[in-house]
């Protein structure tokens, strides 16, 4: 496990120019309200290269005439604080954890920081500049390029974050295993909500036999908030208020994940709150299986991945056509209005840019068609997570039932229980 954080750095290493350093921030919950924050997640690009999830470390790594060179610095134990909230890393285990020798507190820091810059001619400093939209907060790297900008002009900012980002995209084994952890634990979860499934519950009810299944496994965070709609809430591609009380006859969406080392799974089922699809959700539930099943098909190395969103748009068109849905091509997105799938990882959405990209080994990728028929009530969706492999790929998933006939027997026999 050092391993693979170590060989993450050496990776980057060779992706920067001589004459830099790169700096990268661990995060610090934000405040909740009060003296309440938010419970803390590690930056993930952070993460990948160090393995700490303390809040406020940061790594700082250097390029110096082709010399490597990286420091650790965390936070120094307070003997009060310890008290109340527990003890901090010692630098031993902040070593020992991350491979990396040099471990200092962040006091230092600054120090540290302008003495290599004087006493080495540093070109260019990498940081992770990235910003979701305007109105985000401020991160800690934004707020370290502000001041240091303005001190150091003659050094050249270079965003790291998508150098990051396409290390990231190929999976190691070591992070392959975490994730069909995450996954399988997943699976569990949706098993025991469609076991516990049943018509006047509300959503939420049924929500709760996936949280008590995560929370029994050992989860302690969720890959992202649960989507629990039933009938037209289906329709709604994010919902996650998931309140509403479910009707005899309702399918009921659930888009699912839990989380284990800061890896994630995301599958999605759909399934009839009773345990029995009509015929008219069983016709529309199979377009959408055979669609996935036809993408899963073609997944293979040196395929496109924007291939695999018009293979289902054809199938979609094909099919929606027989039953009198659409005339047009174009009319598809009127029932299906996302992409196919996205990298997954240490983010649900996964880093990584997917433009113009060809699909590699090492890959992980979500396989999510939906079908969203406002005037039926009806919003399926199925998803399941695919590694490519050296000639095609494997469903991570693949354990977890997904046709009408299995869904009912499954739901049958834990109703005779
Ligand atoms: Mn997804």
């Amino acid at each position: 496990m050092t391993e693979f954080f170590k060989n993450n750095r050496k990776k980057l290493f060779k992706n920067i120019e001589d004459s830099s350093a790169v700096i990268l921030f661990a995060g610090k919950a934000p405040v909740k309200r009060g003296d309440e924050n938010y419970p803390f997640t590690p930056d993930r690009n952070f993460y990948y290269l160090t393995g700490i999830d303390r809040e406020e470390a940061i790594f700082v790594l250097t390029k110096n005439n082709g010399e490597y060179g990286e420091t650790l610095y965390i936070k120094r134990d307070n003997g009060y604080l310890a008290k109340w909230i527990g003890a901090n890393i010692t630098p031993e285990e902040a070593s020992f954890k991350s491979g990396i020798e040099n471990i200092n507190y962040i006091d230092w820091y600054n120090d540290d920081i302008s003495s290599f810059i004087f006493k080495n001619n540093i070109k260019n400093l990498y940081l992770d500049l990235e910003c979701r939209d305007i109105t985000s907060n401020i991160t800690p790297s934004v707020a370290f390029y502000e001041g240091f900008s303005k001190r150091y002009p003659h050094i050249k900012i270079i965003n790291v974050y998508d150098i990051i980002g396409d290390l990231r995209v190929i999976k190691s084994d070591y992070e392959i295993s975490l994730m069909r952890k995450a996954i399988d634990i997943t699976r569990l979860g949706i098993e025991e909500m469609m076991k516990n499934s049943r018509a006047g519950m509300y959503e939420y009810e049924i929500e709760a036999y996936f949280d008590f299944i995560l929370k029994k496994n050992g989860v302690m965070d969720k890959a992202f908030q649960t989507i629990g709609a039933s009938g037209k809430n289906g329709t709604i591609l994010h919902y996650s208020k998931n309140n509403c009380k479910t009707n005899d006859g309702d399918l009921i969406l659930f888009d699912v994940g839990a989380q284990w080392g800061y890896y994630n799974g995301d599958l999605t089922r759909t399934f009839p709150v009773n345990g029995k699809f009509t015929d008219l959700q069983k016709k529309i539930y199979n377009i959408v299986l055979e669609g996935q099943l036809k993408v899963i098909d073609a997944m293979k190395p040196g395929e496109n991945y924007s291939r695999l969103n018009e293979i289902l748009k054809e199938h979609y068109f094909e099919e929606l056509k027989k039953i009198g849905l659409v005339k047009n091509f174009e009319d598809v997105s009127k029932y299906y209005y996302h992409s196919v799938g996205h990298f997954l990882g240490a983010e649900t959405h996964d880093v990584g840019r997917y433009k113009d990209r060809v699909l590699e080994k090492g890959m992980v990728i979500t396989v999510e068609p939906g079908l969203y028929i406002e005037e039926y009530g009806i919003g399926i969706r199925i998803e399941d997570d695919v590694l490519i492999t050296e000639n095609g790929n494997e469903v991570l998933s693949k354990d977890m039932i997904k046709t009408v006939e299995d869904i009912e027997k499954f739901m049958a026999k834990a109703k005779e229980l």
